[in-house]
C-alpha cells in the first residue's frame, strides 16, 4: 500500500491559519469603516463663527468643545506689498495675508463657508480646501467673480491639518500669488495641550527680474513651469519671521509648529537649527514621528511639529534645501528667552586662529566677473537705499544688523574708529579682503574677512550707507574712490 501524502496532513492547520487572518483583517476594515461613519453621524448644536487668524497666530484651541455649525467668513483680496527690500509683488490673498488665514475646527463640524471676492479686485477665484470630503474639495461650488460671495457646506470627517489653496484657472498662477493656507480639524477633545503655537506656511515665488531685482515684480510664468524660484520663502515676505517678526518663546516651553507648504512647485525640506523636533505629526495625519531632525513638507501638504525649548537663543527655521534658506528668503528666527543651562549647551569655550594652509586671504573660485549694476545710484538718499540693500545681503551675516558685530569674531562697524580713521583701507577691506591683527575700538581682532564680490558701484553703496549709519563719520564714498584702490 502506497502511504498516503505527507502535505494533506498539514493542509488542515493552513486553512486554519488562512481563516483566521481574514476574519482579523475584515475585522479591522470593519472597525476603520464604522469609525469613519461616526464621525459623519457626530450631531452638531448651536452655531459659532469662527475666529479667524493672520499668520504667525492661530486661534484659540477647540479644547473640549461639541461640534458646531461653524461659519466662516473668508474675504479674497488682491493687493500689492513687499517681498524684500525693495522689490513689491502683487499678491492674491485669503483674508489679506500669505498665507491666508488660519482656520480652526473640531471633526464633526458643519462648516458654513462663506468665501466673498471684494469688488476691487480683477479675477475671480474659488477654494479647495483639503479637508473637505467631496467634488473639487469645494472648489466646483465656490467659484466667485469679483464684488460676489458664495456660500457652501461641509462637515469635517478627519482630523488632520490640511492646506486649502485657489484652484481657479490658471492654477499654478493662483497658488503662484499666495492664495493658500491651513484649516486644522482637531479630534474629539482637542490636540494636548501646549504653551505656544505657530503659524508658518512656505511658498516659492516666480519674478520677472532676478532675485532682489528691484521695484514692482510681475509673476514670471515661464520661470513657474521651470520650477526656477526666485524666492522661497515663509509667510509670503523674505523677512516675515525675522527680527521683530521672530517666534519667541520662554525656556521651558514647549512648542507647537502648524507648518504647510504651498508650493507651488518646491517640497520643503523643514529643519529648525539647534533644536530636535520631539513630535512630528507626519504630513499633518495621526501618525506621530519622534526625535526628527528635518521633516520633508510636500507641496499642498503639511505637519505638525513638537518640541521643547531647553536653552536661550535665536533658533533659526529653515527649508535645508540650504541655498533657499540663505539665497531666496527661507529663513525664520525662534527667540527663546530664559536661563542658560550650561549642561545641555556650554556656549563657547575656546576660540584660536587656525590657518591650516598659512595665513592670507582666502578667495572663492570664480568664474563669472563681478557685473557691474545697471542702474547706478542718482543721488545720496538712493546710495543710502542701495547701500542698505548690500549690507542686508552681504555684511549682515557677520557685522549684524546695527553694525555691532559679534565679540571675539566680527568687529563693529558702528562707530569703528578703525572705519573712520581711513576711507581708502576700508574700500580695500572690502575690494581685497583684510586679515591679520587688528584693533578696532581697543579690541584686538585677528580674523579673516575674505573679498566681497561686489561691483565698484555696490561697494560705493554699501560704505557709504556704512559711514552714514550707527553713529560714523558721514563719509561719501564714490564709485570713482573705489576704482583708485581696485587699480592700486
Ligand atoms: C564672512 C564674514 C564677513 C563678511 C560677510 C563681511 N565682513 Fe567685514 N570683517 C570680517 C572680519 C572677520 C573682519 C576682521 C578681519 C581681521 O581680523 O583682520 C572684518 C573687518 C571689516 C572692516 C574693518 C574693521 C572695522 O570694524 O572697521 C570693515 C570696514 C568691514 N569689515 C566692512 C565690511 C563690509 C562693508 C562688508 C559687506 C560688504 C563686510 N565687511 C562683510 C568679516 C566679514
Ligand atoms: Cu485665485
Amino acid at each position: 500500500m502506497r502511504k498516503p501524502k505527507q502535505p494533506n496532513q498539514s493542509k488542515m492547520p493552513m486553512l486554519l491559519v488562512a481563516l483566521l487572518l481574514m476574519f482579523v483583517i475584515s475585522s479591522c476594515v470593519e472597525e476603520k469603516k464604522t469609525e469613519l461613519a461616526d464621525t459623519s453621524e457626530i450631531p452638531v448644536s448651536l452655531e459659532m463663527t469662527a475666529e479667524l487668524t493672520a499668520p504667525p497666530n492661530v486661534p484659540t484651541p477647540v479644547g473640549r468643545r461639541k461640534a458646531k455649525k461653524l461659519i466662516v467668513e473668508m474675504e479674497i483680496i488682491e493687493k500689492e506689498s513687499e517681498m524684500t527690500d525693495g522689490v513689491r509683488y502683487v499678491y492674491w490673498t485669503f483674508g489679506g495675508t500669505v498665507p491666508g488665514s488660519f482656520i480652526r475646527t473640531r471633526v464633526g463640524d458643519e462648516v458654513e463657508f462663506h468665501l466673498q471676492n471684494h469688488p476691487d479686485n480683477k479675477l475671480p477665484h474659488n477654494i479647495d480646501l483639503h479637508a473637505v470630503t467631496g467634488p473639487g474639495g469645494g472648489a466646483e461650488s465656490s467659484f466667485v467673480a469679483p464684488g460676489h460671495e458664495k456660500v457652501f457646506s461641509f462637515k469635517t470627517l478627519n482630523p488632520g491639518l490640511y492646506v486649502y489653496h485657489c484652484a481657479t484657472a490658471p492654477v499654478g498662477m493662483h497658488i503662484a500669488n499666495g492664495m493658500y493656507g491651513l484649516i486644522l480639524v482637531e479630534p474629539e477633545g482637542g490636540l494636548p495641550p501646549v504653551d505656544k503655537e505657530y503659524y508658518i506656511m512656505q511658498g516659492d515665488f516666480y519674478t520677472k527680474g532676478k532675485n532682489g531685482e528691484r521695484g514692482l515684480q510681475p509673476f514670471d510664468m515661464q520661470k513657474a513651469v521651470d520650477e526656477h524660484a526666485d524666492y522661497v520663502v515663509f509667510n509670503g515676505a523674505v523677512n516675515a519671521l525675522t527680527g521683530d517678526n521672530a517666534i519667541t518663546a520662554n525656556v521651558g516651553e514647549t512648542v507647537r509648529l502648524f507648518v504647510g507648504n504651498g508650493g507651488p512647485n518646491l517640497v520643503s525640506s523643514f529643519h529648525v537649527i539647534g533644536e530636535i523636533f520631539d513630535k512630528v505629526y507626519v504630513e499633518g495625519g495621526d501618525l506621530v514621528n519622534e526625535n526628527v531632525q528635518t521633516t520633508i513638507i510636500p507641496a499642498g501638504g503639511a505637519a505638525i511639529v513638537e518640541f521643547r525649548v531647553d536653552v536661550p537663543g535665536t533658533f533659526i527655521l529653515v527649508d535645508h534645501s540650504i541655498f533657499r534658506a540663505f539665497n531666496k528668503g527661507a529663513l525664520g528666527m525662534l527667540n527663546v528667552q530664559g536661563e542658560e543651562n550650561e549642561k545641555i549647551y556650554s556656549g563657547e569655550q575656546y576660540e584660536g586662529i587656525y590657518l591650516p594652509e598659512g595665513p592670507g586671504i582666502q578667495e572663492m573660485p570664480t568664474t563669472n566677473e563681478i557685473v557691474e549694476s545697471e542702474i547706478p545710484a542718482q543721488n545720496f538718499e538712493e546710495q543710502m537705499e542701495f547701500g542698505k540693500q548690500v549690507y542686508m545681503q552681504t555684511c549682515f551675516a557677520c557685522h549684524q544688523g546695527e553694525g555691532q558685530g559679534v565679540p571675539n569674531a566680527f568687529p563693529p562697524l558702528a562707530k569703528s574708529d578703525y572705519l573712520n580713521a581711513d576711507v581708502d583701507r576700508a574700500i580695500s577691506a572690502v575690494v581685497n579682503g583684510l586679515t591679520g591683527e587688528i584693533t578696532v575700538n581697543g579690541e584686538k581682532y585677528n580674523s579673516v574677512m575674505t573679498r566681497q564680490m561686489l561691483s565698484s558701484e555696490e561697494v560705493a553703496n554699501v560704505l557709504t550707507y556704512v559711514y552714514n549709519s550707527w553713529g560714523n563719520s558721514g563719509q561719501v564714498v564714490t564709485k570713482q574712490m573705489v576704482d583708485k584702490v581696485k587699480n592700486k
